[in-house]
């Protein structure tokens, strides 16, 4: 299958060439965002954004070597490392995220994958989660087939699982586990029916190309994801991207263009601007949201960097008249 028409009579593509990306990339500025206006409008309110809240479930002392990330083990980020979170501290959280405006509740832990002795405690987080009301989502690293079997018997409604770069930049990122592994894994959340969240990081001295090959290959999977976060790199000091002085902040306008062409391409996915908020201008932001981005974390924290200060997203989508969709007007595509 190349194409398919969904309900509203929107065509999903899933044969984009790294051409015909690269090509939308480089449309003038005006041109690439009128695309993706006109798109994102076929399916989504263009005033209304998704919220989600995340929670570090289990942090640092991951044996992964992500050059990017904070808990990998080895890195010399001053982060402790701490054990999976009891159950009831992960509900408490939950319960004020709804309170915040928040329609789904976001867990992840520093992990390769999840081991066999912590997954009552998981699918028991699942479903505490599931009875508030709230559209969870979970990120554990990898993923065999039953174990993402047994998470969505327990009520988990997303997995998310990052590619994180294109398939040839990837080596310079992570080299314990490779592309396929990645691949596999959204395979197997795919296969038992979870919806899946994939993205990406940029800014971390990849080429355009490269980011046109990732939204190529998310595009292109079987089924497009349901989510798409896009991350701009947050520098942590002690990780390798992180204490690389040459590399420059990516430019701001290139990254609304991420976010267009993702928009463009993924045209029912809810793209969402994730890690780096922090440093982005309201003016930025408000070309995230013009160029296509309709989800957002709210917080004060992310895993363990620090998102945005409490009030600024309402203060930011007063002004421009942006509305938070509630867990019932969140639909899937
Ligand atoms: N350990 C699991 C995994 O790697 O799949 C789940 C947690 S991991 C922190 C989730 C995602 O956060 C990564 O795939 C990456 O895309 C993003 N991320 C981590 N550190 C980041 C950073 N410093 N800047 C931007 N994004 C980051
Ligand atoms: C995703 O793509 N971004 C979120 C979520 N999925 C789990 C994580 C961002 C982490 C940023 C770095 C930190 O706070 O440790
Ligand atoms: Fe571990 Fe995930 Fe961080 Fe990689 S991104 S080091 S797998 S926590």
């Amino acid at each position: 299958m190349t194409s398919r028409v969904d309900k509203d009579s929107i065509e999903i593509r899933n044969n984009w060439s790294l051409k015909e990306v690269e090509a939308l990339f480089d449309l003038p500025f005006n041109d690439l965002l009128f695309r993706a206006q006109t798109t994102h409008r076929q399916r989504f309110d263009p005033n209304a954004v998704q919220v989600s809240t995340l929670l570090s479930i289990k942090t640092g002392g991951c044996s992964e070597d992500c050059k990017y990330c904070s808990q990998s083990a080895r890195n010399s980020s001053e982060l402790e490392r701490e054990k999976l979170v009891e159950v009831e501290t992960v509900l408490k959280a939950a319960v004020e995220a709804k309170r915040s405006g928040s329609s789904r509740f976001c867990m992840g832990a520093a992990w390769r994958n999840p081991k066999g002795k912590d997954m009552e405690q998981l699918l028991t987080m699942v479903s505490g989660v599931k009875a508030l009301g709230m559209e969870s989502c979970m990120t554990l690293g990898m993923l065999s087939h039953d174990q993402a079997e047994k998470l969505k018997k327990a009520g988990l409604d997303y997995y998310n699982h990052n590619l994180d770069t294109s398939e040839s930049y990837y080596e310079k990122v992570v080299t314990t586990r490779t592309y396929q592994d990645r691949l596999d894994t959204l395979e197997n959340v795919r296969e038992v029916g979870l919806n899946v969240c994939s993205g990406g990081i940029v800014g971390m001295g990849e080429s355009r190309q490269d980011r046109a090959g990732l939204l190529a290959t998310l595009a292109n999977l079987p089924k497009q994801p349901d989510s798409v976060p896009i991350n701009r790199l947050v520098k942590v000091a002690g990780t390798e991207l992180g204490e690389m002085d040459d590399l420059e902040e990516l430019d701001p306008l290139e990254f609304v263009r991420t976010i267009a062409v993702a928009r463009i391409l993924m045209p029912i996915s809810w793209v969402r601007l994730s890690a780096g908020r922090e440093t982005m201008s309201d003016e930025l932001q408000a070309l995230c949201y013009s160029a296509g981005a309709n989800s957002i974390f709210s917080g004060e924290r992310l895993l363990t960097t620090p998102n945005v200060e409490a009030g600024s997203d309402a203060e930011l989508f007063n002004k421009l008249g942006l509305k938070v969709l509630s867990g019932e007007e969140v639909v899937l595509g």
